[in-house]
């Protein structure tokens, strides 16, 4: 039985003995990004908030160059690579994971190249010579949930039964990346909270995730930090949602997800210390 999540340089348990969830801090090298403002856009801030995010105990670092927040214009390759491309090269040998959030073939390679250790796919390794990019490699997988486009997904999300498609989604994707030669131990899977879902839906999707990772027989990552499913909950702003967050990773982690994708990762890492000293 597949036990553990192999990516570049790590190997995490995902389940049975010796667990521990890890945490994957979010470094948006993006200038509209929803959350962080802008603020990390050169590659000196980016390293500053990776340095701190280090001091505060990340696991995985996932670099994105590209805003995947409801409505947000696909940016060119170009502008792309120039973002995070030196972010890669900078964090590579810093301690952390590296992972590298894109659906680009093209930048995959590049940042296969420069050694990440997972590749974060919001569009579930679709495109067109995305899987071949990542085949050579030894990089981990994680294969996302989005319904629709990031220009559109929020329009009308519609669903007759959305746990059963969201699974359905990733089981035809993880057997089309196994079926093409991936390494199944390579693999995580993300229904992607927020990408084309109401909050009825992502909140049915969390109080799924036993089920997800049984049917699929994978270990998850749940990313909701600070995202509308917080807020509606809160009823607070994005800059107000940290705690909301903390709340639904510990909810996601309580019911085995493996890696939550943060923004704040003190709290979280704290928070799931004390989760975790009471298990
Ligand atoms: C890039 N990105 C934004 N939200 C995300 C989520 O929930 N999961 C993953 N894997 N990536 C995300």
């Amino acid at each position: 039985m597949r036990s553990t999540l192999q990516f570049g340089r790590f190997n995490y348990p995902w389940r049975g003995e010796g667990v521990r969830p890890r945490v994957m801090g979010i470094l948006n090298v993006t200038p509209d990004s929803f959350s962080d403002g802008g603020n990390y856009q050169s590659l000196e801030f980016a390293i500053s908030h990776a340095e701190q995010m280090i001091l505060d105990g990340v696991d995985i670092i996932d670099v994105g160059g590209e805003s995947s927040r409801p409505g947000a214009p696909p940016l060119p390759l170009e502008q792309e690579l120039q973002r995070v491309m030196p972010v890669l090269y900078a964090l590579r040998d810093q301690g952390p994971a590296i992972s590298v959030d894109t659906y680009k073939p093209q930048l995959m390679r590049e940042a296969v190249i420069a050694g990440v250790d997972m590749i974060n796919d919001i569009n579930g390794f679709r495109a067109p010579g995305a899987i071949e990019a990542v085949l050579d490699s030894d990089c981990g997988l994680c294969i996302m949930h989005m319904q629709s486009q990031p220009q559109t997904m929020q329009l009308a999300p519609s669903y007759t039964d959305v746990v059963a498609e969201v699974i359905a989604f990733l089981r035809e994707r993880i057997d089309a990346m196994i079926a093409a030669g991936i390494d199944p131990r390579r693999i995580c899977i993300d229904p992607g909270f927020g990408f084309g879902k109401t909050v009825e839906h992502n909140y049915a999707l969390l109080k799924a995730t036993g089920r997800l990772i049984a049917e699929l027989d994978m270990p998850l990552l749940a990313g909701l930090s600070r995202k509308s499913m917080i807020g509606a909950v809160v009823d607070k702003p994005v800059e107000r949602r940290m705690a909301g967050s903390v709340g639904g990773a510990l909810a996601a982690v309580a019911q085995g997800a493996v890696i939550v994708r943060v923004h704040d990762v003190a709290e979280t890492v704290d928070a799931l210390k004390v989760w975790q000293a009471a298990h």
